[in-house]
């Protein structure tokens, strides 16, 4: 007999084939404590868990007591109480490389479209409004040349400084618990400390986990920091910014404006104060999602599944030691 997994996010048929290959599989919608109860039996013998953006915490580990590996189709893995896993010694595995670029991409579509403006002036043009020559009020600010600070220097953040330093001649700060030789090489990348990027970067680029210590990094002292003429950028996890403080500051003119692809409460509420300010970029957590990238991070998800199950955790595996 195969061995049981469950499965909560719907999978291309051609992935989706490849999991039943290995496995016998229950698809169910979302991990809420309805869902286990209707599919009890499934949960209580499964030994894998594959699927993204739910909260996997103790209450559902105790319905679980067969479960061995956890795939998770994301690179961020805060909603997984990963002591609880170690304590089971459930492997929690993720998609760390296949998304980089795209999500570079996404930082640079952020810094691109809030210093011109693009969907603000856009939107004025799809209203009729474009009916003169434009003047002053219509006008953004340069990216080229700018410098830009990234606070999260992993692989993401050198996607980033790749694109900015050859695309768009940037000067480009960093801040990261360790120096990265190889964005300082190849991007002439400056190592400094949070302030130092606060007070000197033109854009201020977020893009960090959230973990106890990340957790409103970002708040009304930080906010105060920075240039008038700042943008700020978030496309890590929503919680690293006091939001409040970020509306805050926004209101106030102490930074110019703010792109932002994640939120501290995601679907970002209709009734968000940041909805109102003309000089936000809100996006719906689009980092990922091309086709490409989506398809490349679920079959990355299903390899890494298979390969825990069978004991692999040479990679992508966030907690090896949790092998038994
Ligand atoms: C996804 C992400 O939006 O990988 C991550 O950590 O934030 C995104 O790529 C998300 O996890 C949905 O799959």
């Amino acid at each position: 007999m195969k061995p049981s997994v469950i499965l909560y996010k719907a999978l291309p048929d051609s992935l989706q084939q490849r999991l039943e290959d290995h496995f016998t599989v229950t698809r169910v919608n979302n991990l809420s404590p309805e869902t286990v109860q209707q599919h009890a039996d499934a949960f209580a013998s499964a030994v894998g868990l594959l699927g993204s953006s739910e909260k996997v915490d103790t209450a559902l580990l105790e319905k679980m007591p067969n479960l061995r590996a956890t795939s998770t189709i994301s690179v961020g893995y805060d909603n997984f109480d990963v002591e609880a896993l170690n304590e089971r010694k459930v492997l929690l595995m993720h998609t760390p490389t296949v998304l980089t670029e795209t999500v570079a991409d996404t930082l640079m579509a952020l810094v691109l479209s809030s210093a011109r403006r693009v969907v603000e002036v856009a939107e004025r043009v799809k209203a009729g409004e474009w009916t003169k020559s434009i003047g002053p009020d219509w006008f953004g600010i340069d990216v080229h040349g700018k410098t830009l600070g990234i606070v999260g220097m992993g692989r993401i953040g050198l996607a980033l400084a790749q694109r900015a330093h050859f695309g768009f001649n940037m000067p480009i700060l960093y801040n990261a618990r360790r120096q990265h030789k190889e964005a300082e090489e190849r991007f002439n990348a400056r190592h400094c400390d949070l302030d130092t990027i606060l007070q000197e970067a033109d854009f201020v680029c977020l893009i960090l986990p959230l973990t106890d210590e990340t957790h409103h990094l970002i708040g009304k002292a930080q906010f105060e920091k920075m240039k008038k003429s700042a943008i700020f950028i978030n496309a890590g996890r929503g919680p690293v910014v006091d939001e409040n403080a970020l509306i805050e500051a926004l209101q106030n003119g102490e930074i110019y404006a703010a792109g932002l692809d994640v939120f501290e409460q995601e679907p970002l509420p209709a009734s968000s104060a940041l909805l109102t300010l003309p000089n936000v970029v809100a996006l719906p957590h689009i980092g990922s999602a091309t086709h490409e990238t989506r398809y490349n991070m679920a079959a990355c998800a299903v390899e890494n599944l298979i390969d825990a199950l069978a004991g692999k955790v040479d990679k992508n595996c966030v907690n090896p030691q949790a092998k038994p």
